[in-house]
């Protein structure tokens, strides 16, 4: 115990004193921007990345992060406290790790744990006494405990003891510039009490709140409830479009009236799909994990099934617009307006979007896109680049789809201009007109 309490004690003070080196596993959205806060904070910060070109360029004082300045990253290797490194065998030096890789799908909609397998298998080859390693990527509820936790024992040491482990799952919001890493509560939850008081005292010296959970998995599901709750939620969205639409209400007003409910109410709204790495994929790990219990998420399995019927639905929206009009899909020219998975940024990952382009093209209709955010675009082999917006190029597609609502779009332009519009994202709130339809 005596052994413990010392590497604890000398710990939890090189974090208080900044004397310890910090490291960052994965330097992408979430691993950059925490990686600066950690040298701002006055660490010396140790970053890797597999990806030879991302830690030249960080070395070279360049930012591939979209809410990241270059001059951020030039000030933080100038100042000596920030290197980015591929050479693995340096992750003995840093005094604790926060893991910030990938967490994607498989094509089979399964959980890709690769990149968390592989950070994991070279923190353990290079693991030494008194390291702190934390998971930050989303991951299935049992990670840290299943993955990490086996890696430290066959590494020869033991959780608690000579290493620290615990579970911190990321809350990065890019492009948000209200929420960031200092002001968002940060969860951390250990193996053990010390492994959590080390991890809220690395944290804390970034994060203004810090929420310590009993346990790593509980910390997991924290963060898996959270975009669960919004999957579910835009799903029930999406179907209450669906029932409006059968109805003939306007589901924006429906859902703008009940906004104004001062409690028990939240709203979110209809779309042509979901997005992003967030939302799309998180819940599918829980999902994942339960049919490995022989149990179902029955709520996450139906949102993920209204989500990804979304883009069809807006097709067969666009075909009706058209038939109404005495035009097939077959031939028809018709001009997307936002393929970016949500508003105001450039990310088309799992972008519905991308979906309703590759159905109307299989459909044979002559797409084209305008996103000011997205210059370019591949869907499967065809590459597109994003048409200059114009009246011209406006009036002379037979129907105009609005799929992100960025706020550099103006609906007097689009309404003018444009022969018919199917607005799935309600960007022409307020205005009415025969040629206009709404989700
Ligand atoms: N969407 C809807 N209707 C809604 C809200 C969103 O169709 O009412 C769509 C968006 O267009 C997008 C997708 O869902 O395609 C996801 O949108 P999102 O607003 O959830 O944004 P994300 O994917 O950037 O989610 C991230 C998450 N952050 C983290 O996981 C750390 C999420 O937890 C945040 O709540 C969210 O940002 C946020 O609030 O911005």
């Amino acid at each position: 115990m005596t052994q413990t309490y010392d590497r604890f004690e000398k710990l939890k003070a090189a974090l208080a004193d900044r004397s310890a080196c910090v490291g960052v596993m994965g330097l992408g959205y979430v691993g950059l921007p925490l990686a600066l806060h950690f040298v701002e904070a006055g660490f010396s910060v140790l970053g890797f990345d597999i990806d030879e070109d991302r830690v030249a360029a960080l070395m070279n004082g360049e930012s591939y992060v979209v809410d990241i300045d270059a001059a951020a990253v030039a000030a933080a290797v100038e100042s000596g406290r920030f290197c980015a490194t591929t050479d693995m065998e340096r992750l003995g030096e840093p005094s604790t790790i926060s893991i910030c890789v990938p967490t994607p799908l498989r094509k089979t909609r399964d959980p890709d744990m690769s990149f968390v397998r592989g950070a994991i298998d070279k923190i353990g080859e290079n693991l030494r006494d008194g390291q702190l390693i934390v998971l930050e990527s989303t991951s299935y509820p049992g990670t840290t405990e299943e993955l990490l936790v086996p890696m430290v024992g066959t590494a020869g040491f033991e959780v608690g003891t000579n290493v620290f482990v615990a579970s911190s799952p990321e809350r990065v919001d890019p492009a948000n510039e209200v929420w960031t890493i200092a002001n968002t509560p940060k969860i951390v939850g250990g193996v053990t009490e010390a492994c959590t008081e080390l991890c809220a005292c690395l944290y804390g010296t970034i994060v203004k709140d810090v929420v310590r959970v009993g346990r790593p998995i509980t910390a997991e599901l924290t963060k898996l409830m959270e975009n669960t709750f919004r999957s579910v939620n835009i799903g029930l969205a999406n179907e209450m479009a669906l029932i409006c639409q059968g109805l003939g209400v306007d589901v924006w007003e429906v859902t703008d009236a009940a906004a104004t409910k001062p409690f028990g109410y939240m709203p979110f709204y209809p779309g042509p799909g979901i997005g992003g790495h967030c939302i799309p994929v998180d819940p599918l790990y829980l999902a994942w994990k339960m049919r490995g219990q022989g149990a179902q998420a029955r709520f996450i399995d139906l949102a993920d099934d209204i989500n990804r019927s979304m883009p069809q639905y807006v097709v067969s929206r666009i075909a009706g617009m058209l038939n109404d009009r005495g035009l097939a899909v077959r031939g028809a020219k018709v001009l997307l307006l936002g393929v970016a998975y949500k508003k105001n940024v450039s990310d088309v990952r799992e972008s519905p979007a991308v979906d309703v382009m590759l159905e109307l093209s299989e459909q044979g209709a002559n797409v084209r896109y305008h996103d000011p955010h997205v210059s370019n675009l591949m869907v499967v082999e065809q590459e597109y680049d994003s048409t200059p917006l114009s009246a011209a190029c406006l009036s002379e597609a037979d129907i105009v789809v609005i799929l992100t609502d960025h706020d550099d779009f103006s609906a007097d332009e689009i309404v003018e201009h444009a022969q018919a519009v199917f607005d799935a994202r309600n960007l022409l709130a307020g205005i009415s007109s025969a040629k206009i339809e709404r989700l």
